[in-house]
């Protein structure tokens, strides 16, 4: 048996596989996209596989659906992990159960690409869009969405990498059949942390060395000046 009696131990909540913590929250992603500028009335479009596309203004949002919080870490899959952000929207399955399927009547849905406002994109498996933790946020920490971390809208799902976590989150594309994968080929169809799928090729555990390598740069891309709102 250890040897750490109660005044050492303590719980820890262990992080997935391959990640470790960072302790700020930077902006992360595709460098080239800049966060685009908010409209005065931001809209979600469900669109595609449905019978009736649906425009919905932000506002609507949490009126037939309530307003939930969760705490949940962001993962993303060059092995950084965001931990305890603090996430207000509402439930992405409620809102599929309660908005999407009454009023777009989607047949035969497989999955849904996550478009953002600045061309980002991301296809999640329905069953995982579906998981219970799946949120359309608007709040993180207590203050509206800011322009860095996906403002106005962003899917968080908390299960997934970071990559499939759209900002600015304009079109939801429902899909009767699986659609083509992006992120230059290295986006996995479900990007589950915890079974570290984070390329559709290369086993995960291969990738966290080179991936972490990456990041000082793409943290510095991301903070470019240019990279201002909307710009
Ligand atoms: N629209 C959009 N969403 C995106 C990205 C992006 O480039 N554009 N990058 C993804 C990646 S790789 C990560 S790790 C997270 C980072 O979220 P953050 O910028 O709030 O830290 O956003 C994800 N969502
Ligand atoms: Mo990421």
């Amino acid at each position: 048996m250890g040897t750490s009696g109660p005044s050492t131990s303590r719980v820890v909540r262990g992080l997935p596989p391959g990640q470790h913590r960072r302790r700020d929250f930077p902006r992360f992603g595709m460098p080239q996209l800049a966060p685009p500028a908010v409209p005065d009335r931001p809209i979600l479009t469900v669109a595609g596989a449905v019978e009736d596309d649906l425009h919905l203004p932000l506002t609507e949002l949490d009126r037939t659906i309530p307003r939930i919080e969760r705490v949940a870490d962001l993962h993303c899959v060059a092995t950084w992990t965001a931990t305890g952000l603090k996430w207000s929207g509402v439930s992405f399955r409620q809102f599929w159960e309660q908005v999407v399927e009454p009023r777009c009547k989607p047949a035969g849905a497989v999955a849904i690409i996550a478009r953002g406002a600045d061309g980002g994109r991301a296809v999640l498996d329905l069953r995982d869009a579906l998981a219970d933790d799946v949120m359309l946020a608007d709040r993180l920490d207590g203050e509206p969405l800011d322009a860095l971390h996906g403002a106005p809208l962003r899917l968080v799902s908390p299960g997934q990498y970071g990559y499939k976590n759209i900002k600015h989150l304009r079109t939801i594309e429902v899909c009767d059949t699986f659609p083509r994968l992006g992120y230059k080929g290295m986006e996995h169809p479900r990007a589950r942390v915890d079974r570290e799928e984070r390329h559709p090729r290369f086993a995960g555990p291969l990738l966290r060395l080179p991936y972490r390598a990456t990041v000082p740069l793409i943290v510095w891309l991301n903070r470019r000046p240019s990279r201002a709102p909307g710009s």
